[in-house]
């Protein structure tokens, strides 16, 4: 497996790295790569990064750069009530919308909402939102697909959904201002290429929250429990609709701490999946 990371380099220009071991990688900016997109468009992604020569190439240090997300021209989309925990959740967050959430689960077609432009995605080690007029705020630590303009799937990321529950829970017309917002979609820390659905399927998903240095909220769920194939979530995001430089599907939280719970100012959040790594933002009011 591969993975894909953009960063700022020395020069001060946006590069694209490939993930060498544990904490270095390689700058592609002499291989001729200056764009992600350009890999994922590739006929083959993983056998472009096969013949990419990485011996003798000078190794950076990771956590010398700053990781940029990993998202070029991408919309970010991402699928709801995916796992049975999220439905019940919601459906005991708001009296007003349960048949809607208890609907959605078991129809045939699934939830899907816009998440963010490009341009808004913040990346790990960047502060995410919660909104100034939000009393109940949590993330929610989901996979998230990468799709090519041909609709395959062509790698994987974190993505923190960040969302208002008390505005969400008032109406479900209100979704939009739950969900979209500064710094509500975080996205990162790269793109895994070339792993199998079914071996994703085997994945865990970690988050683990801290406030002045003391763990407050974890929890943990396996991808393995979406309740959807990934082709059927990425079938229904690209239908009627086209993606010139493809798309980015985030699969839904299976992972809501308690009612009593909401985040704070300065919190850190760590989201983990295995087979891809860790995600890690700090928040801010907005
Ligand atoms: O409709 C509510 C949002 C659902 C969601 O974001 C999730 O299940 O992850
Ligand atoms: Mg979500």
């Amino acid at each position: 497996m591969f993975k894909l990371v953009r960063f700022t380099n020395p020069k001060g220009k946006v590069a694209v790295g490939l993930v060498v071991s544990e904490t270095e990688m390689i700058d592609l900016t002499d291989a001729g790569i200056t764009r992600m997109t350009s890999i994922l468009e590739s006929e083959d992604p993983v056998a472009r990064l096969r013949n990419v020569v990485t011996d003798g190439v000078d190794r950076i240090k990771i956590e010398s750069v700053h990781l940029l997300p990993p998202v070029e021209d991408q919309e970010v989309w991402a699928a709801g009530v995916t796992y049975l925990r999220s439905k019940k959740a919601r459906m005991e967050e708001s009296d007003f919308s349960a048949s809607a959430y208890d609907k959605v689960y078991d129809a045939p077609r699934p939830e899907i909402f816009f998440k963010s432009v490009p341009s808004r995605v913040v990346g790990t080690g960047d502060k995410v939102g919660i909104r100034m007029d939000a009393k109940w705020n949590v993330p929610e630590p989901e996979l998230a697909l990468v799709f090519n303009s041909r609709r395959d799937l062509v790698g994987y990321t974190i993505c923190n959904d960040m969302s208002s529950r008390d505005i969400e829970g008032e109406n479900l017309l209100y979704l939009p201002q739950a969900k979209v917002y500064d710094r509500s979609c975080a996205i990162g820390p790269w793109i895994v290429i070339g792993a199998q659905e079914e071996e994703a399927r085997k994945w865990e998903i970690n988050i683990s929250i801290s406030r002045n240095g003391r763990e407050v909220f974890t929890g943990s769920t396996s991808v393995g429990q979406i309740k959807r194939s990934f082709d059927e979530l990425g079938g229904y995001l690209f239908r009627s609709q086209t993606f010139l430089c493809g798309a980015i599907l985030s699969t839904g939280t299976g992972i809501v701490p308690g009612d009593d719970f909401t985040l704070a100012e300065n919190d850190r959040i760590k989201i983990t999946i295995g087979g891809i790594g860790t995600l890690e933002n700090t928040v801010i009011v907005v």
